[in-house]
């Protein structure tokens, strides 16, 4: 078994979107070891998205990120990491695949829906970032 961070970001959250995407999720396959509603300050964005901080679009991610509430989850599965960025697809919902949750749920490349650790050590920086042990079950 394996673990990875998944975020219901801001604009899918104010979409209503939550619930089908965590049926999906579920449907899919993980189990959902954490999960809680946050809105994160812009300074709590920042350390998150700490390793995009000389990209341009560093400013505008973090105002988008801290603009409204978001679910933060801890999903595991077999292979969790793979297969969850599998189910959210490619980071621009206009190149995801037919089927993907960034393809129907997204609607630019900022606003794409959904966030997905991806390797192991992000996986833990990212769980670790949201989540104490005694928060996952
Ligand atoms: P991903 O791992 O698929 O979330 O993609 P990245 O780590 O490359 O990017 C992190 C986030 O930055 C994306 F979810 C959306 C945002 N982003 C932009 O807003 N503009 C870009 O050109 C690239 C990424």
């Amino acid at each position: 078994m394996e673990r990875t961070f998944a975020i219901i970001k801001p604009d899918a959250v104010e979409r209503r979107l939550a619930g089908r995407i965590l049926a999906r999720i579920e449907e899919a396959g993980f189990i959902v070891r954490g999960m809680r509603l946050q809105h994160l300050t812009k300074k709590e964005a920042e350390g998150f998205y700490a390793v995009h901080r000389e990209r341009p679009f560093f400013g505008g991610l973090t105002d988008f990120m801290s603009s409204g509430p978001c679910v933060v989850m801890a999903l595991e599965a077999p292979d969790a990491i793979r297969k969850w960025r599998a189910l959210m697809g490619a980071t621009d919902p206009a190149k995801a695949d037919p089927g993907t949750l960034r393809k129907e749920f997204g609607s630019s490349i900022e606003r794409n829906a959904t966030h997905g650790s991806d390797a192991p050590e992000t996986a833990a920086f990212e769980l670790g970032y949201f989540f104490r042990g005694l928060e996952l079950i």
